[in-house]
């Protein structure tokens, strides 16, 4: 059994999609086994997304992860982690396929913008421990 760490963006909560997202991993029978809607800092964005600190288009991530109350959470269940990337669909929403949260429910960014792609998934087991530490301190 698996667990991995999730978010639904600013975007995802502003639109009010927070039950589809929600809807979909309890329709495919994850587990949620921890949620909590809060702000994101600044500083734990810079530790969350450590390997991308010194892109140019950070202080876009920052501006729109800061931009409102996100929903962080755990889930588990049996290959969780790859599951819900397939779920979540690909990084730009212009490549997610339709049927994927970001397929679905996401347009690609401005040239040089953020990617308000809705959620986030972490990307392998190593990330999944270090982010469900990092968010809920275990
Ligand atoms: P992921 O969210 O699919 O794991 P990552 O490469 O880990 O993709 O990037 C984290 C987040 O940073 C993305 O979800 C997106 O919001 C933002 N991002 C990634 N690449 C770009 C880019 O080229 N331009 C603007 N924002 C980006
Ligand atoms: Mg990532």
């Amino acid at each position: 059994m698996e667990k991995t760490f999730f978010m639904i963006k600013p975007d995802g909560v502003r639109r009010g999609l927070v039950g589809e997202v929600l809807h979909r991993i309890e329709r495919r029978g994850f587990k949620i086994e921890k949620l909590e809607m809060r702000m994101a800092t600044p500083e734990l964005l810079e530790k969350h997304y450590e390997d991308l600190v010194d892109r140019p288009f950070f202080p876009q991530i920052v501006d729109f992860m800061t931009s409102g109350p996100l929903i962080t959470g755990v889930l588990s269940g049996n290959q969780v982690i790859g599951s819900w990337r397939t779920m979540m669909g690909a990084t730009n929403p212009k490549e997610a396929l339709p049927g994927t949260i970001r397929g679905d429910y996401a347009q690609a960014p401005d040239e040089g913008g953020a990617t308000f792609n809705v959620v986030h998934g972490s990307d392998s087991p190593e990330s999944a421990e270090r982010e469900i530490s990092l968010w809920f301190g275990e």
